[in-house]
Protein backbone atom coordinates (compact mmCIF):
# COMPACT_ATOMS: atom_id res chain seq x y z
CA UNK A 1 0.00 0.00 0.00
CA UNK A 2 1.33 3.43 -1.20
CA UNK A 3 1.45 5.59 1.87
CA UNK A 4 -0.61 9.35 1.60
CA UNK A 5 1.01 12.13 0.84
CA UNK A 6 0.82 15.17 2.92
CA UNK A 7 -1.86 17.72 1.98
CA UNK A 8 0.83 20.81 1.75
CA UNK A 9 2.89 18.66 -0.48
CA UNK A 10 1.76 19.74 -4.11
CA UNK A 11 4.08 19.48 -7.10
CA UNK A 12 7.34 17.75 -5.11
CA UNK A 13 9.93 16.69 -7.66
CA UNK A 14 12.85 15.43 -6.06
CA UNK A 15 16.71 15.87 -7.34
CA UNK A 16 20.25 15.93 -6.15
CA UNK A 17 23.11 18.29 -7.61
CA UNK A 18 24.91 17.61 -10.30
CA UNK A 19 28.38 16.58 -9.97
CA UNK A 20 31.85 16.79 -9.47
CA UNK A 21 31.60 16.36 -5.57
CA UNK A 22 33.83 17.67 -3.43
CA UNK A 23 33.23 15.35 -0.56
CA UNK A 24 31.35 12.37 -1.64
CA UNK A 25 31.49 9.35 -4.42
CA UNK A 26 29.47 9.45 -7.16
CA UNK A 27 28.69 6.07 -5.85
CA UNK A 28 27.78 7.42 -2.34
CA UNK A 29 25.50 10.45 -3.94
CA UNK A 30 24.05 7.97 -6.69
CA UNK A 31 22.37 6.25 -3.37
CA UNK A 32 21.48 9.41 -1.63
CA UNK A 33 19.61 10.45 -4.62
CA UNK A 34 17.87 6.69 -5.25
CA UNK A 35 17.60 5.56 -1.29
CA UNK A 36 17.23 8.36 0.47
CA UNK A 37 20.16 8.02 2.70
CA UNK A 38 24.37 7.23 2.92
CA UNK A 39 26.47 6.43 5.59
CA UNK A 40 29.50 8.33 6.74
CA UNK A 41 32.25 5.88 8.97
CA UNK A 42 34.47 7.66 11.02
CA UNK A 43 33.97 11.04 10.31
CA UNK A 44 35.63 12.53 13.62
CA UNK A 45 37.69 11.11 15.72
CA UNK A 46 37.20 9.41 19.10
CA UNK A 47 38.91 12.72 20.64
CA UNK A 48 36.88 15.09 18.77
CA UNK A 49 33.34 12.64 19.94
CA UNK A 50 34.24 13.06 23.68
CA UNK A 51 34.61 16.40 23.32
CA UNK A 52 31.33 17.05 21.95
CA UNK A 53 29.84 14.82 24.49
CA UNK A 54 31.27 16.46 27.49
CA UNK A 55 30.22 19.89 26.06
CA UNK A 56 26.51 18.31 25.39
CA UNK A 57 26.24 16.20 28.61
CA UNK A 58 25.53 19.25 30.69
CA UNK A 59 22.96 20.73 28.45
CA UNK A 60 21.10 17.53 28.26
CA UNK A 61 21.39 17.16 32.18
CA UNK A 62 19.89 20.58 32.55
CA UNK A 63 17.20 19.37 29.73
CA UNK A 64 16.40 16.23 31.70
CA UNK A 65 15.76 18.51 35.05
CA UNK A 66 13.28 20.64 33.51
CA UNK A 67 11.07 17.61 32.13
CA UNK A 68 11.25 15.90 35.57
CA UNK A 69 9.41 18.87 36.50
CA UNK A 70 6.62 18.33 34.49
CA UNK A 71 3.53 15.73 35.23
CA UNK A 72 5.20 11.84 34.44
CA UNK A 73 8.46 14.09 33.38
CA UNK A 74 7.07 13.99 29.59
CA UNK A 75 6.80 17.10 27.56
CA UNK A 76 4.87 16.05 24.13
CA UNK A 77 7.93 13.49 22.71
CA UNK A 78 10.32 13.97 25.26
CA UNK A 79 10.58 11.98 28.36
CA UNK A 80 12.90 12.47 31.66
CA UNK A 81 13.93 9.01 31.87
CA UNK A 82 13.88 7.73 28.04
CA UNK A 83 14.46 10.39 25.47
CA UNK A 84 15.76 13.34 25.55
CA UNK A 85 15.80 16.56 22.90
CA UNK A 86 18.48 19.04 23.49
CA UNK A 87 17.46 21.52 20.78
CA UNK A 88 19.75 24.83 19.34
CA UNK A 89 22.75 23.79 21.53
CA UNK A 90 25.23 26.16 18.59
CA UNK A 91 23.25 28.93 20.46
CA UNK A 92 24.75 27.98 23.73
CA UNK A 93 28.24 26.66 22.89
CA UNK A 94 30.66 28.93 20.62
CA UNK A 95 32.91 25.45 20.32
CA UNK A 96 28.95 23.42 19.32
CA UNK A 97 28.68 26.33 16.34
CA UNK A 98 32.12 25.90 15.30
CA UNK A 99 31.33 21.99 15.28
CA UNK A 100 28.34 22.93 13.29
CA UNK A 101 30.35 24.05 10.66
CA UNK A 102 32.87 21.24 10.40
CA UNK A 103 33.90 21.07 6.90
CA UNK A 104 32.89 17.63 7.19
CA UNK A 105 28.80 19.07 7.10
CA UNK A 106 29.61 21.60 5.17
CA UNK A 107 31.30 19.81 2.04
CA UNK A 108 28.11 16.95 2.47
CA UNK A 109 26.14 20.32 2.56
CA UNK A 110 27.65 21.58 -0.65
CA UNK A 111 27.75 17.92 -2.52
CA UNK A 112 23.98 16.96 -1.58
CA UNK A 113 22.33 20.75 -1.30
CA UNK A 114 24.10 23.14 -3.19
CA UNK A 115 25.71 26.48 -3.18
CA UNK A 116 24.16 28.43 -0.84
CA UNK A 117 23.31 26.63 2.75
CA UNK A 118 22.18 27.01 6.13
CA UNK A 119 22.24 24.98 9.20
CA UNK A 120 18.73 24.81 10.00
CA UNK A 121 18.27 22.80 12.98
CA UNK A 122 20.50 21.14 15.84
CA UNK A 123 19.39 18.69 18.59
CA UNK A 124 21.34 16.19 20.88
CA UNK A 125 18.86 13.23 21.04
CA UNK A 126 19.35 10.97 23.72
CA UNK A 127 17.36 7.76 24.49
CA UNK A 128 18.19 6.61 27.88
CA UNK A 129 18.74 2.46 29.18
CA UNK A 130 15.27 1.19 29.64
CA UNK A 131 13.34 3.03 26.41
CA UNK A 132 10.95 0.39 25.35
CA UNK A 133 8.96 2.08 22.85
CA UNK A 134 10.67 3.06 19.67
CA UNK A 135 10.28 7.03 18.37
CA UNK A 136 8.02 6.14 15.34
CA UNK A 137 8.22 6.33 11.35
CA UNK A 138 8.02 9.75 10.22
CA UNK A 139 9.95 12.62 7.96
CA UNK A 140 12.11 15.62 9.33
CA UNK A 141 9.58 17.83 6.92
CA UNK A 142 6.35 15.51 8.41
CA UNK A 143 7.12 17.67 12.31
CA UNK A 144 8.03 20.90 10.55
CA UNK A 145 6.84 21.54 7.14
CA UNK A 146 9.55 22.87 5.49
CA UNK A 147 9.50 24.63 1.67
CA UNK A 148 11.52 23.45 -0.41
CA UNK A 149 10.62 19.90 1.62
CA UNK A 150 14.04 18.19 1.12
CA UNK A 151 16.84 19.41 3.10
CA UNK A 152 19.72 17.38 4.88
CA UNK A 153 19.40 15.43 7.99
CA UNK A 154 23.33 14.32 9.88
CA UNK A 155 22.32 12.12 12.57
CA UNK A 156 25.68 11.86 14.35
CA UNK A 157 26.38 9.22 16.82
CA UNK A 158 28.54 10.13 19.41
CA UNK A 159 27.72 6.94 21.21
CA UNK A 160 28.15 3.33 19.24
CA UNK A 161 24.38 1.95 18.38
CA UNK A 162 23.09 -0.67 16.83
CA UNK A 163 19.87 -2.68 16.99
CA UNK A 164 20.13 -3.25 20.92
CA UNK A 165 20.40 0.54 21.82
CA UNK A 166 18.45 2.47 19.47
CA UNK A 167 19.50 2.90 16.10
CA UNK A 168 18.63 4.94 13.08
CA UNK A 169 16.29 2.65 10.41
CA UNK A 170 15.12 4.17 7.12
CA UNK A 171 12.97 3.11 4.19
CA UNK A 172 14.67 3.56 0.99
CA UNK A 173 13.13 5.65 -1.78
CA UNK A 174 9.86 7.03 -0.40
CA UNK A 175 11.47 10.23 -0.12
CA UNK A 176 10.82 10.56 -3.69
CA UNK A 177 7.35 11.13 -3.08
CA UNK A 178 8.18 14.34 -1.11
CA UNK A 179 6.69 14.71 2.19
CA UNK A 180 3.70 12.21 3.55
CA UNK A 181 0.94 12.22 5.89
CA UNK A 182 1.66 11.74 9.45
CA UNK A 183 -0.37 10.74 12.02
CA UNK A 184 -0.34 12.49 15.91
CA UNK A 185 0.74 9.27 18.90
CA UNK A 186 1.58 9.48 21.83
CA UNK A 187 5.15 8.91 20.78
CA UNK A 188 5.40 11.17 17.55
CA UNK A 189 4.36 12.12 14.75
CA UNK A 190 3.76 8.42 12.61
CA UNK A 191 3.41 7.51 8.88
CA UNK A 192 1.68 4.43 8.84
CA UNK A 193 4.67 2.16 7.18
CA UNK A 194 5.28 -1.51 6.23
CA UNK A 195 8.65 -1.57 7.62
CA UNK A 196 9.76 -4.92 6.06
CA UNK A 197 12.02 -3.26 3.87
CA UNK A 198 13.60 -0.90 6.25
CA UNK A 199 17.33 -1.37 7.13
CA UNK A 200 19.11 -0.73 9.86
CA UNK A 201 21.66 1.54 10.48
CA UNK A 202 24.09 0.75 13.34
CA UNK A 203 27.09 2.78 13.93
CA UNK A 204 29.92 3.77 15.59
CA UNK A 205 30.83 6.63 17.66
CA UNK A 206 32.01 9.20 14.93
CA UNK A 207 29.92 8.04 12.20
CA UNK A 208 27.21 9.80 10.52
CA UNK A 209 23.51 8.81 8.80
CA UNK A 210 23.02 11.14 5.98
CA UNK A 211 19.37 11.18 5.19
CA UNK A 212 16.93 13.71 3.34
CA UNK A 213 14.47 15.05 5.44
CA UNK A 214 11.99 13.49 3.11
CA UNK A 215 13.65 9.98 4.13
CA UNK A 216 11.19 8.07 6.63
CA UNK A 217 13.10 6.94 9.64
CA UNK A 218 12.63 5.65 13.12
CA UNK A 219 14.53 4.51 16.21
CA UNK A 220 14.46 1.71 18.16
CA UNK A 221 13.93 0.43 22.09
CA UNK A 222 17.35 0.84 24.22
CA UNK A 223 17.69 -2.33 25.67
CA UNK A 224 21.42 -1.76 26.32
CA UNK A 225 22.83 -0.86 30.28
CA UNK A 226 24.28 3.07 28.62
CA UNK A 227 22.71 5.93 27.18
CA UNK A 228 22.47 6.14 23.26
CA UNK A 229 23.81 9.76 22.37
CA UNK A 230 23.71 11.32 19.05
CA UNK A 231 23.62 14.93 17.96
CA UNK A 232 21.60 15.76 14.61
CA UNK A 233 22.24 18.60 12.47
CA UNK A 234 20.22 19.89 9.72
CA UNK A 235 21.09 21.74 6.71
CA UNK A 236 18.40 23.58 4.73
CA UNK A 237 19.17 25.71 1.48
CA UNK A 238 18.91 29.87 1.89
CA UNK A 239 15.99 30.87 0.75
CA UNK A 240 13.74 27.93 2.77
CA UNK A 241 10.79 28.53 4.82
CA UNK A 242 8.95 27.15 7.32
CA UNK A 243 5.42 26.82 6.60
CA UNK A 244 2.89 28.44 8.87
CA UNK A 245 -0.76 28.29 7.79
CA UNK A 246 -2.53 28.90 4.48
CA UNK A 247 0.04 30.77 2.40
CA UNK A 248 2.15 32.19 5.34
CA UNK A 249 5.52 31.16 5.56
CA UNK A 250 8.48 32.95 7.24
CA UNK A 251 12.21 32.63 6.37
CA UNK A 252 14.39 30.39 8.46
CA UNK A 253 17.49 32.70 8.17
CA UNK A 254 17.49 33.42 12.06
CA UNK A 255 21.23 34.72 12.25
CA UNK A 256 22.00 33.43 15.87
CA UNK A 257 21.19 29.55 14.81
CA UNK A 258 20.23 29.36 11.18
CA UNK A 259 23.63 31.02 9.64
CA UNK A 260 25.72 30.27 6.49
CA UNK A 261 27.56 27.10 6.18
CA UNK A 262 28.17 27.18 2.67
CA UNK A 263 27.77 30.57 0.87
CA UNK A 264 28.65 30.98 -2.85
CA UNK A 265 30.17 27.66 -2.98
CA UNK A 266 32.51 27.63 -0.32
CA UNK A 267 32.33 26.10 2.74
CA UNK A 268 32.51 28.33 6.01
CA UNK A 269 34.13 26.00 7.97
O1 LIG B 1 17.40 9.89 17.59
C1 LIG B 1 16.31 9.34 17.83
O2 LIG B 1 16.18 8.39 18.60
C2 LIG B 1 15.09 9.81 17.12
C3 LIG B 1 15.21 11.22 16.73
C4 LIG B 1 14.77 11.49 15.35
O3 LIG B 1 14.55 10.63 14.54
C5 LIG B 1 14.59 12.88 14.97
O4 LIG B 1 14.83 13.78 15.80
O5 LIG B 1 14.17 13.12 13.83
Amino acid sequence: MNPEIHPDNQGFSWSVPQGPYQYLSEEQVKQYDEKGYLVVENAFDAELMSEVCNLIDPFEEKVTEVLRGFEDGKVFISRAEEITFSTHLVTQSEKLKEFSKHKVFSSLCLDLIGKNVRLYWDQAVYKKPGTKDEFPWHQDNGYTFIEPQAYLTCWLALSDTDESNGCPWVMPGLHRLGTLKHETTELGFEIPLDGSESVALPLKSGSIAVFSSLTPHRTGPNTSEGVRKSYILQYAPEGAQRKISGTLSEPVNDESRQFYVVKDGEVLS
